[in-house]
Formats: structure tokens, C-alpha cells, sequence
């Protein structure tokens, strides 16, 4: 009977381990170190004659980890919300109705496939989708603060990222606020045991969780359980000081030190430092690099950090925005002598002024990029990442194609 009762036990083991086609363990996914992570803005599909970036330009090699930006939340009226395009992203349709994806469109995200090449080329490559980005905060909050709609939102993107073939999600919730820090904390808590789960339930490598955050006074997120849910951080280390923001005065928007000057003038190492503090482990801290200039008109012959200003400068030519240029616009600038550049050395990283006096820009170049590499690996952080790859010199229009990132490839030595 014992002998029965335990064949039978065996026999039903063995067919349920046979009946079970999936395996009932997952794997954790593995990442090439140290981080070079690269945003592709797909807005820039849209920028005129040699500035318009397709797909097809990216150089795998220059990147271990692409953020496709970005993947647009809609929420119905029901949400509450219109479904306002704030920049021409592509988006997927989260709904509160009945049937959680009665209402979700994968249709816009056909150019997210355009990536998918780069894993053809380098499987360990990490494709990630972005979802957020500028103007979005309300929609976040909408999300975060109700229980059924976080359900919605994260069977949504599980779907969406498993369909693209795509390694993970990132939040760019731009920026969550002191009174969201609940709801935030519940929003990345639930994202990641729901990628938990759904690995352990698939059998495939668990996806990747990563979060963009721009705040250095970090009271719109509980960060213990940021470094708890969190693959990656990526620090915003840049748009420091703005012309939108800080329209009188210049300041460096990326500066990797304060100036002597001013020791408490926002700077990367100070931010980086801070979310350090507050419990992020280093492995998981991405610095930011920026590919982009901020501009302001100048309103005396002053033309250093802190010269008197008044807004945005003029926009460039393929980027046509007040107050912002790309990389590719700054060098060419600077070739034609339009621009007169200066690196800060206190503050390590380029300035230039118009040699009409009338504008100046706070920007990123070589040196700059490698001293922050260089300070990134000494601090053993794990990488970098650029906002974003459209805008480095992608043409070559003043060398070598990429300056930024070879830039950070060879600092690295990868
Ligand atoms: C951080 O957010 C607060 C509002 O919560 C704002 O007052 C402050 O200027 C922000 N700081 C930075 C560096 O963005
Ligand atoms: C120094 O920088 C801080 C932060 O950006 C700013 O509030 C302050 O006004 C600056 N002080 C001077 C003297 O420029
Ligand atoms: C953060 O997470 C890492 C790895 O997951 C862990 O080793 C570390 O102890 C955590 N740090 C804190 C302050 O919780
Ligand atoms: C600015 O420079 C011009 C030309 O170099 C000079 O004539 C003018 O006096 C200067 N203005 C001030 C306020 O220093
Ligand atoms: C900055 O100067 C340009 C001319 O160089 C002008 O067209 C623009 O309106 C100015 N911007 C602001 C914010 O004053
Ligand atoms: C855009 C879209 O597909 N809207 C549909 C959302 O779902 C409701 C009910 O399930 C339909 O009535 C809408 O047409």
C-alpha cells in the first residue's frame, strides 16, 4: 500500500515536471559593464537634412544600453486626462475600463522595432523602453495614486516590452513631488514584483527596471526602496541650471564641480553624491552626460559663469528650440568661430560666448565628457549614460562621427 501510495506520488511528480514545459526558475539579467547607456530621442526622425536620425545610424558598439524615448502614457477621459501629444513620441493607450487592455494600441510603437537590429548585432546589447519623459508628471500621478490603474499600467508594459523583444522598462517620471513620494514608492514596488512574477511565471530572464531622476533634493522619492526595486539610476546630471529656470544669470548646466565662486552652485558630483547618501549603491548610480547646450542671450559685455542674461538664446537650425542646442549645432559653431569656447577649470567642463557678444552656451565636449568618465570610474559608479545619442556629432559634420561617445568608449578602454 506504501509502496503503491509512493509510485503513484512518483509517477504524478514526474508528470507534472513533463506537463510543466516551463521552467519554474528564472534568470537575472546580466548587464555588459561598466554601463554606457544611450537615449534615442524619436522626435529626431523629424529634424531636417543631415540632423534627421534614423535608426539605422546608431553604432551598436557605443552603447551597452538603449532607452528608446519614449513611450507616451494616454489615459482616457475616464482617466481624467486628454490625450494630448506633448511631443511627438509614440505611445501605447492605458485605459481604467473593464478589460485592462481592451484599449491598449502597440500600433505607434513600430518605430521602438527599429531597435531591435542592435540585439540582432550584440545580443548582450539591453533594449529598454523609456516612458515618460517632459509634461508627464500628471499622468504619472494619476497612475501611481490609484491601485487599478498601476495594475493596468504594468500589465500594459509587460506586454508591450515582451512584444518588442525588448529587455526591461524605465520610468521618467519628470519629477515625481514631495506629495507623490507614496504613490511612487507603490508604483516602482508593484513594477518590480510584478516583473518578479512574470519571470518566475514565464521562465524568461526577469525584466529590467530602471528609473531616470532629476531632483538632488530627493523628497519626492523614497529612495531605500528605489535601491531595493531598482536595477539602475539614472542620474539627470544636467539641465543644472537652465535659462528657463535661471533666465538673469548664466550658469553651467552640467558642471561636474561647483565653481570656486560659488561652492553651493548645483553641480554633478554634489548630485551624484546625495542620492549616494541616501542609499543608492554605487553599483546601481549612472551619471548623466549631455549631448545638448543651454543657451542664454547675454545683456552685458560679462561672459562667464554668472554673467547677467536675459532667457533663452537664439535656436539652432535643425533643432529650432530657444534656449537649446545639440552638440552637432555647438561644434560646427565653434569651427566657424561663430562661438569662442573657454574650459572652466574649476568647474571642468566648456563654455562659449557668441563672438558677437550677444549670446552664450553651457555645453559638453571631449575633454569635459572624459573627465566625467574618468571621475565616474575613480568613484566606482557603474557607468554613464548620454542624453541622447541624436545629438552628438552622429554625422561627423566637424571630425570623427560620435565624439561624445567614442569619447566614452575610449576613456573607458572598452
Ligand atoms: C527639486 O524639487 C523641488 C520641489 O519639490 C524644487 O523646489 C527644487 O527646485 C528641485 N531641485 C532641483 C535641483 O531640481
Ligand atoms: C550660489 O548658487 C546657489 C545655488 O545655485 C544660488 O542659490 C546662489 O544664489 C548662488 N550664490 C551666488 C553668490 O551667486
Ligand atoms: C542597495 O542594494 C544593494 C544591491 O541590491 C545592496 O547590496 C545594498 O545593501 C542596498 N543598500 C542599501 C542602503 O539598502
Ligand atoms: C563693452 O565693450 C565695448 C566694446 O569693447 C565698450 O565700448 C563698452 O564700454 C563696454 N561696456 C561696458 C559696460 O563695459
Ligand atoms: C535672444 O536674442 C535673439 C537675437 O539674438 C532674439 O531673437 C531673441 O528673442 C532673444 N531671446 C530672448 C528671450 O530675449
Ligand atoms: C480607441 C479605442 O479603441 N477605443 C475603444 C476603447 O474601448 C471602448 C470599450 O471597450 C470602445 O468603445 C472604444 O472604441
Amino acid at each position: 500500500m506504501a509502496t503503491t501510495l509512493l509510485l503513484i506520488t512518483v509517477v504524478s511528480f514526474i508528470a507534472s515536471v513533463v506537463v510543466l514545459d516551463k521552467p519554474v526558475f528564472s534568470a537575472e539579467p546580466k548587464f555588459i559593464l561598466p554601463h554606457r547607456g544611450c537615449y534615442y530621442a524619436s522626435w529626431s526622425t523629424f529634424r531636417p537634412g543631415k540632423a534627421r536620425f534614423l535608426p539605422r545610424h546608431i553604432d551598436g558598439s557605443l552603447c551597452t544600453i538603449f532607452y528608446y524615448a519614449f513611450a507616451e502614457i494616454k489615459l482616457d477621459a475616464s482617466g481624467g486626462f486628454d490625450t494630448n501629444v506633448i511631443k511627438p513620441s509614440f505611445g501605447f493607450l492605458t485605459r481604467a475600463g473593464a478589460s485592462p487592455y481592451s484599449n491598449v494600441s502597440l500600433s505607434n510603437l513600430d518605430s521602438a522595432s527599429d531597435l531591435k537590429f542592435l540585439k540582432r548585432k550584440n545580443p548582450d546589447i539591453k533594449l529598454m523602453l523609456s516612458v515618460g519623459g517632459w509634461g508627464t508628471e500628471q499622468k504619472f500621478t494619476a497612475i501611481a495614486q490609484s491601485a487599478d490603474l498601476r495594475k493596468i499600467f504594468i500589465s500594459t508594459v509587460i506586454k508591450s516590452v515582451r512584444q518588442l523583444e525588448y529587455d526591461g522598462l524605465d520610468i521618467s517620471w519628470e519629477y515625481p513631488l514631495k506629495k507623490d513620494a507614496a504613490y511612487f514608492t507603490s508604483l516602482i514596488t508593484d513594477i518590480r514584483t510584478a516583473f518578479d512574477n512574470e519571470a518566475t511565471s514565464s521562465g524568461q530572464t526577469r525584466l529590467i527596471f530602471t528609473a531616470a531622476v532629476g531632483n538632488s533634493t530627493l523628497e519626492g522619492y523614497n529612495v531605500p526602496l528605489m535601491n531595493q526595486s531598482l536595477d539602475l539610476i539614472n542620474l539627470m546630471t544636467y539641465d543644472l541650471h537652465t535659462p528657463y529656470f535661471e533666465p538673469t544669470e548664466t550658469g553651467h548646466h552640467s558642471q561636474l564641480f561647483p565653481p570656486f565662486s560659488n561652492s553651493s552652485s548645483t553641480n554633478v558630483r554634489d548630485f551624484t553624491e546625495a542620492w549616494e547618501k541616501a542609499g543608492i549603491h554605487k553599483s546601481k548610480l549612472v551619471v548623466g552626460l549631455a549631448a545638448h547646450g543651454d543657451t542664454w542671450n547675454l545683456t552685458t559685455n560679462a561672459t562667464g559663469v554668472g554673467a547677467k542674461a536675459s532667457g533663452q538664446g537664439p535656436p539652432g537650425f535643425f533643432t529650432k528650440t530657444p534656449g537649446f542646442l545639440a552638440y552637432f549645432e555647438i561644434c560646427e559653431k565653434i569651427r566657424s568661430a561663430e562661438l569662442i569656447p573657454t574650459l572652466q577649470p574649476d568647474i571642468k567642463t566648456p563654455y562659449a560666448r557668441s563672438s558677437n557678444g550677444q549670446w552664450w552656451v553651457s555645453y559638453e565636449d571631449e575633454t569635459s565628457v572624459r573627465e566625467k568618465v574618468r571621475w565616474t570610474a575613480q568613484k566606482r559608479y557603474s557607468g554613464v549614460f548620454l542624453w541622447d545619442i541624436t545629438l552628438d556629432d552622429f554625422f561627423g559634420g566637424c571630425g570623427v562621427r560620435y565624439p561624445l561617445l567614442n569619447a566614452v568608449k575610449s576613456e573607458y578602454k572598452v
